[in-house]
Formats: structure tokens, sequence, C-alpha cells
């Protein structure tokens, strides 16, 4: 029926949200009526067919050898961190090789530092001159040529960006990580947000070409502050709809965000203290993790994750639903280590072997356990036997007839007995060299 009566409920509720609008410019509550695009679904999905990416950090800061938070760490003044990028030249850089190694191990996506917590663009910013190409004698933008390598050989790439700023004025109040280093007591936090930080991303989704998505760092410095996410959101999903939207924040997914993502644990593990133990049923799920200790590079550090162990993870991410993000630090030269890419190699060589079970998949069908994993890929269920010595591995059910059982890796078939009680295989004796001993079962369904 309609109304006649001159204000109906339906125009106050435009007028009201057309209000709210013009009165909250920048809601901290995120992108509240998010629907994301169909581009967007599709790239959910096929990120998380991806499975594992290259963690790059990578910035002025490494010129000094002791990780990214090395401002901060040392107390420096800005006036002392700014003669960093005199001295940063990374003449070595070569995107192809950066590029090949990712492939090479394996990877499907690289995520990178654009800028960290020093603020300092790794790309050309006409936003502000506090980038490499204006202040380093290397004066070139290593982003661009790793954009379009990216897009040569087929990896998508993702943008980290710290939201937490120790060098710009305005990134004011100042959150729990300050200490006086020069900057003025004063600054304008909403020219922080809408000039500088959306001037920075705009270039990003912008000057790269498609964009795998922007991997967001350091609300945590200010818990409390209105952040614009709405309009920050918003601006990233308008400029490029397939672009995903990956909060560092350690909390509960906000709308408008794409993935949910874990540091330094799988999902649901609190192993390290700041991570949230809810786990989305809905977004996509991803674990970052260091190779050695540090993210930066750290010339002190030398405790390398072995290939075994980082195979390991790997699994274990996959049987949890996730992806893992693997990081490397490069040098300040722009070569990666020695000892980074043999790793990175094996696990290649691992994955050249064993990637069916991993690519493509999602967590299988039984709850990880100490024994190993699941993963499953339409009519096959993945059994990753991770550490299980004795001769029968006893399974809780799984639904569907089991219509065979071979070994992944020589397709030699299983001895399995399934009843209404659980499943019974029958592995072969692992060998010392052999991480995972993965049975691929075929069930009809
Ligand atoms: C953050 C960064 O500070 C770090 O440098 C690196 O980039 C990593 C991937 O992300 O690390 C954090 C973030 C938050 C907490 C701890 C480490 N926290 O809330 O305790």
């Amino acid at each position: 029926m309609k109304s006649t009566r001159p204000f109906n409920i339906s125009k106050a509720l435009i007028i009201l949200t057309v209000a709210l609008f013009i009165l909250l410019p920048g809601n901290a509550s995120a992108q509240t009526d998010y629907q994301p695009s169909p581009e967007n679904l599709q790239a959910r999905r096929e990120f998380q067919d991806m499975k594992f990416g290259m963690f790059i950090h990578w910035g002025a800061y490494s010129v000094l050898g002791d990780g990214e938070w090395v401002f901060h760490n040392r107390k420096l003044t800005v006036e002392e961190y700014n003669r960093l990028p005199l001295f940063f030249d990374p003449e070595k850089f070569d995107a192809h090789t950066w590029a090949s190694l990712a492939k090479a191990a394996g990877m499907k996506y690289i995520t990178i530092t654009s800028r960290h917590h020093d603020g300092f663009a790794m790309f050309d910013s006409k936003v502000s001159d506090w980038n490499i190409v204006a202040r380093t004698p290397y004066k070139k933008d290593p982003l661009k040529m790793l954009a379009d390598e990216c897009h040569r050989q087929g990896i998508k790439l993702f943008f980290y960006y710290s939201q937490l700023d120790w060098h710009n004025p305005d990134y004011y109040p100042r959150g729990a990580t300050n200490w006086p280093n020069g900057r003025p007591d004063h600054g304008d936090w909403n020219a922080y947000l809408d000039t500088y930080m959306d001037g920075q991303l705009t270039e990003l989704l912008t000057n790269y070409g498609p964009i795998g998505g922007i991997w967001f760092d350091g609300m945590w410095d200010k818990p409390d502050a209105d952040w614009h996410l709405a309009k920050t959101y918003a601006l990233i999903h308008q400029l490029q709809p397939a672009a995903l939207i990956i909060p560092n924040h350690h909390q509960t997914p906000r709308p408008g965000e794409d993935v949910q993502t874990f540091e330094r644990d799988l999902p649901g593990q609190n192993t390290a203290g700041f991570n949230t133990k809810y786990v989305s049923a809905r977004l996509p799920l991803e674990s970052c993790d260091t190779l050695n200790d540090n993210w930066g590079f750290n010339i002190g550090d030398s405790n390398y994750k072995s290939p075994a162990e980082l195979v390991r993870r790997l699994v274990r991410t996959a049987g949890a639903n996730s992806n893992l993000l693997l990081n490397i630090g490069p040098y300040p030269n722009g070569e990666i280590d020695p000892e980074f890419v043999t790793r990175l190699h094996a696990v290649g060589d691992w994955l050249s072997k064993y990637g069916d079970s991993i690519y493509g998949t999602r967590g299988g069908p039984l709850a990880p356990a100490n024994w190993g994993v699941t993963t499953q890929k339409e009519n096959k269920i993945y059994i990753h036997v991770l550490d299980w010595n004795a001769p029968l591995l006893a399974l809780p059910p799984i639904e569907g007839k089991i219509m065979s059982a071979q070994l992944l890796i020589d397709g030699s078939k299983i001895d399995v007995t399934q009843t209404i009680d659980g499943v019974v295989l029958k592995p072969p004796a692992p060998k010392a060299e052999e991480v995972d001993r993965v049975v691929v079962l075929t069930v009809a369904k």
C-alpha cells in the first residue's frame, strides 16, 4: 500500500542514513553494509587455492641489519633515522630473481612491505617525499619492477601497509609504541588518514596493475582511535573490487575485511599471546610466520627453520584450512641470503611432488591431531601422516564410501578398513627423510 503521509518511515530512514554519513565521515565500525562483489568472492576462493605465499619485509631499516623495529628499539630520533635512506642503495635488487625464487618455492603470491612502521614508502609516492625514489641514491621504484615481474610470472602481489607511523608528525595523538623522537606535540590525525594514507593507498591501487590486496598492520598501536576504516575500506574496494583487505589487528574480523590473518600461530591457537582464538567460518584464513626469528633482515639471527619444519608447518596450516605466508628479510642491497634460498628450494621440491595434497584444497573432514591432518579437494581426501610410528592408524569415521586408498608419492595401494566406528589405515613404515606420508582416499560422493 502506497503511503500518503508526507513523511514516511523509509524517507526518514534515508535522511537518517545520509545524515549519519555526513556526521560520521570516519565511522570506526568499518564498511558496515559491505557486500563483497562477485570479483571479490572469486578472489577469496583463488586466495584459498594458492595456499602458500612469500612475505617480504624490506625497507630502509634493512641497512642496519637489526630488524624492522630498529627505529623504535634504538630510540632514534627522526633526524637520525632520516640518514638511513641516504645510504640505502639496493643495486642488487632484481625483481626477476625474487619472483623466480617465490615460484621455485611453490609460492603463488608475494606480500611485500610497501611501507612499514617507519612510514618510509618503498615506492614512488607523490603524497610525501619520505620514499625510496626521492630520498635514496637508488632513485627507482622496486615495487613497480616487482609488480611488473609478478604479472609476467603469474604471481599475485599484495602490499603490506602499516597504519602505524613513527615518522609522520600527523600520526597524532601518538600510540602505545611512541617515544620522544623529535616530532612536534601536535598533528592532524584526519589529514594523516584521509590525505596521507588514503592517498598512498590510491597510488598503490592505481599505479601497479591488479593487486591481490592490502595487508594492514599497526592498528593495535591505537586500538581506540577512529581509523576511518569505512572510508579506507570502501576506497580500496572501489578502486579494485577484487583486492582483498587483510588486517593484522588480531581481532574478530569486521565488515569490509576479506581475510582473517594470524601471526606466528595457526588459526585458533594463541601461543604467541596476541592472537584471537576466534576463527571465522566465513573468511579465508592466513597464518604468517618467519623463516628464522625475524621479519626484517637481522644479521644476528641464524635460527633458520629446517626444510622439514617448514614443510610440516605448511601441511599443518593447510590442515587448518589456512594459507601460510612465510617471511624472508632480504639484505639491504637487494640480495636474498642463501640460507633462505636453499630452504625455500627444498620446500618447493617437496611441493613439486606433494602439491596435489595442498594447492586448491580446503581443511579436511578430520580435526587436526598429533598424528597429522587432513585436506580435501573434490572427491579426494588427503591424509597427511606427520607423526605416527605404529603399523596401523585408526581414524574417526569419514563420511562417504572409501573407494580406494593410495600413497600420493607412488600410487601404491594402502590397506584400508572402513566401518561405522572409523577408518583404519596401514601406511608404510616411516622413512627418515619422508616428512609427510600422504595417503589419498578416493571417496564416492
Ligand atoms: C607486526 C609488526 O609490528 C612486525 O614488525 C611485523 O611486520 C609483523 C608481521 O606484524 O607484528 C606485531 C603486531 C602486533 C603485535 C605484535 C607483533 N601485538 O599486538 O602484540
